[in-house]
C-alpha cells in the first residue's frame, strides 16, 4: 500500500488534539513526571481516576535516568519492594536492606506501567502558572516548553482539575507559583517553601512521605517537592521513598474522594 504524508500528518495532529481535548477537565492533574509524579499517577489510574501528567522535558523521569552522579543504578530499601514488583521492576539484593536497580529500566517500566493504567502524559509542556477560585487551586495553565526556551511571548492555555500534585521535584514549582501569585498562605509555619536540608538518606526517605500531603487547598505535594515545601533532608540517589510518596499521594486522593 502507497503511504500519504498527509495521512501520517494528520493521524498525529487530530489524536494528540483529541488526547488534550479529553484532558481539559481532570480529576488529577501532575505538574511533573519524576518517579512521584509516575507514581502516583499510576496508582491514581488504577483507582479508575482521570490523570493527565505534564512534563516539561521531551522525556520523562526525572532524575532518576542518572541513578547516582551518572552511574545508572538507583538503590531502594525493603519497603518500596511491593511496588517495584507491582512495576514489574527487577531488583538485586546488595546487602540486608539495601536492593539495587537498573535506572534506565525503572523509567521504562514506571512510564510504560502508568500510560498503560491509562494516565495522559503530556511531555515538552510545562506548568507555568495556577487556576485559583475562591482560595482554591481548580486547574493548570500550560505552555510549550520550547515558548519559554525561546522566550516568546505566547498565551498559555488552561485545563481544569478536581486536585493538583506538585510532583516538580528539589524546584516545588507549583508550590513557588502560588507564593509569588497570592502570598504565603501554603500549610507550613511559615507559610512559605520551608526549604530542602541538607543530605541525610534516612530521615529524607522517612520525612518524604510524612511531607506528601496537601499545601494549599487543591494542591498535593510528592516527592522531592515535598520535602523542599515542608523542610526536609534530601537522600541522594536511593529512590523508595519517591515511589512510596506516589503511592501515598494515591490513597490520599482517594480518601478525600477525589
Ligand atoms: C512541568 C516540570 C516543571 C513544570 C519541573 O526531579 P524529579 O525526578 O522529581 P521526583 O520528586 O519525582 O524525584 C526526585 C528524584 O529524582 C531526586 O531528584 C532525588 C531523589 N534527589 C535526591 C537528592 O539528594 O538530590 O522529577 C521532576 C520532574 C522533572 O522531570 C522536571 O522536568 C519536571 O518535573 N518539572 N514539568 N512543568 N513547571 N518543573
Amino acid at each position: 500500500m502507497k503511504l500519504d504524508d498527509i495521512t501520517i500528518s494528520k493521524a498525529i495532529i487530530e489524536s494528540w488534539s483529541k488526547d488534550l481535548v479529553d484532558s481539559l477537565e481532570v480529576d488529577v492533574a501532575i505538574a511533573g513526571g519524576g518517579p512521584a509524579g509516575l507514581t502516583a499517577a499510576y496508582y491514581l489510574a488504577q483507582q479508575g481516576m482521570q490523570v493527565a501528567l505534564f512534563e516539561r522535558k521531551l522525556s520523562i523521569g526525572g532524575g532518576m535516568w542518572g541513578g547516582g552522579m551518572m552511574y545508572n543504578k538507583c538503590v531502594f530499601q525493603e519497603e518500596s519492594l511491593k511496588i517495584l514488583e507491582e512495576f514489574k521492576i527487577r531488583t538485586t539484593k546488595y546487602q540486608e536492606g539495601y536492593y539495587l536497580t537498573d535506572s534506565l529500566e525503572t523509567v521504562c517500566n514506571l512510564c510504560s506501567s502508568a500510560i498503560q493504567a491509562g494516565v495522559k502524559v503530556f511531555n515538552l509542556i510545562s506548568v507555568e502558572d495556577v487556576m485559583i477560585r475562591r482560595e482554591q487551586v481548580t486547574g493548570l495553565v500550560l505552555n510549550w516548553s520550547a515558548v519559554g526556551l525561546a522566550n516568546l511571548h505566547v498565551d498559555p492555555l488552561t485545563i481544569r482539575a478536581g486536585a493538583v500534585i506538585d510532583a516538580t521535584g528539589h524546584a516545588a514549582e507549583v508550590a513557588k507559583i502560588i507564593v509569588r501569585k497570592i502570598g504565603r498562605k501554603l500549610y507550613t509555619d511559615t507559610g512559605d517553601l520551608v526549604g530542602e536540608q541538607p543530605m541525610w538518606a534516612d530521615l529524607g526517605e522517612y520525612a518524604i512521605i510524612e511531607n506528601t500531603k496537601e499545601v494549599y487547598p487543591g494542591v498535593y505535594v510528592a516527592g522531592m517537592a515535598a520535602n523542599a515545601v515542608f523542610g526536609g533532608p534530601r537522600m541522594g540517589p536511593i529512590f523508595g521513598g519517591m515511589l512510596l510518596s506516589g503511592q501515598k499521594m494515591a490513597e490520599l486522593l482517594k480518601k478525600r474522594g477525589q
